[in-house]
């Protein structure tokens, strides 16, 4: 996947509408759900260390329905919340790449 075609984050602090139409993009199959493989892709436009990983326990956090995947706006700020605590150090520093 050529995941260097991806739109980045906006530089700083980026709002929950940010991130979900950032995450958005990743939304490789038009289903309205961001999967845990999706995720992945994501997390590594990125260059986040451990992707996989990440993206598992991102899913785990934010997918309140256990559909698998995470859809609408209350596991989007679900995971918007985890990726700031887990990933906060990425995402501040995306305006430098
Ligand atoms: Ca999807």
């Amino acid at each position: 996947m050529a995941f260097m075609r991806y739109r980045a984050l906006p530089q700083g602090e980026p709002t929950v509408e940010e991130f979900r139409a950032w995450l958005a993009q990743f939304d490789a199959d038009s289903d309205g759900r961001i999967s845990r493989e999706e995720l992945q892709h994501a997390l590594r436009s990125l260059n986040v260390w451990f992707a996989w990983w990440k993206a598992r326990g991102g899913v785990r956090a934010a997918d309140a329905n256990h559909d698998g995947g995470v859809a609408g706006d209350d596991e989007v700020a679900r995971l918007f919340a985890f990726a700031q605590r887990h990933l906060n150090v990425k995402i501040t520093q995306l305006g430098y790449y």
